[in-house]
């Protein structure tokens, strides 16, 4: 099993510190994202879509994006859980990882892709050139900021984003708070919940994968 990976890149790093958590040793296989090497016509075959993480199996399946990525590896390795055991635990881990992923995530996507100067022409992934709108940066900070204090919010009487456990759910949050960082959205002084769960989650091991 290969990972195409970028060091560098948000997307990736989700499903290393998954495989971090369940102790999987992936090789990995590194696509310069600033010298295109998402573009070229090998990588084209693994992923058309030209983005990064892409997982290929030994028969030659390659599974894209990252939520199907983490699931493939949730089903093969399945210790420990990182979709909850029960029911009620897998819907709540889905549930929170969703939302991180389409109210957190995307946004910070429509800031950093629509602001950074490198991306200019190129403000979606893809084969496909789409034009930046600064606006789109500008509602995309305070979709960040809203999702930070929902964290915050949750975070209240729940150790972890999705419960009592280490799940999914917080490798995307966590991915979500360092993001932001890159925009210079940090944690606010009163979000003290969402502040003393990223102190815990990210002196993990697997944070620094
Ligand atoms: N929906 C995809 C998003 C993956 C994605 O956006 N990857 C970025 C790196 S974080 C990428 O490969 N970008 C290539 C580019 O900017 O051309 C997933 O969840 O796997």
């Amino acid at each position: 099993v290969k990972l195409y990976d970028c060091k560098t890149a948000p997307s990736p790093r989700r499903v290393r510190i998954f495989a971090a958590e369940k102790a999987i040793d992936l090789e990995t296989i590194e696509i310069d994202l600033a010298k295109g090497e998402q573009f070229s016509e090998s990588f084209r075959n693994i992923n058309p879509d030209c983005v990064v993480p892409a997982l290929e199996l030994d028969d030659g399946t390659c599974i894209n994006e990252v939520s199907a990525i983490c699931q493939y590896l949730e089903r093969v390795f399945p210790e420990p859980p990182l979709f909850g055991s029960t029911a009620v635990e897998l819907a709540t881990v889905v549930m929170w990882d969703t939302k991180v992923e389409q109210q957190g995530l995307a946004a910070m996507r429509d800031v950093f892709r629509n602001s950074t100067k490198g991306l200019k022409g190129h403000a979606l992934t893809g084969p496909v050139s789409y034009e930046q709108i600064a606006e789109l940066a500008e509602r995309g900070r305070r979709g960040v900021s809203v999702c930070l204090q929902s964290l915050n919010e949750r975070l209240n009487g729940s150790e972890f984003v999705a419960g009592n456990f280490f799940s999914v759910a917080a490798v995307s949050s966590i991915e979500l708070v360092d993001f932001a960082a890159w925009v210079k959205i940090t944690i606010p002084e009163e979000a003290t919940y969402l502040k003393r769960w990223y102190d815990a989650v990210s002196s993990r091991p697997s944070a620094t994968a």
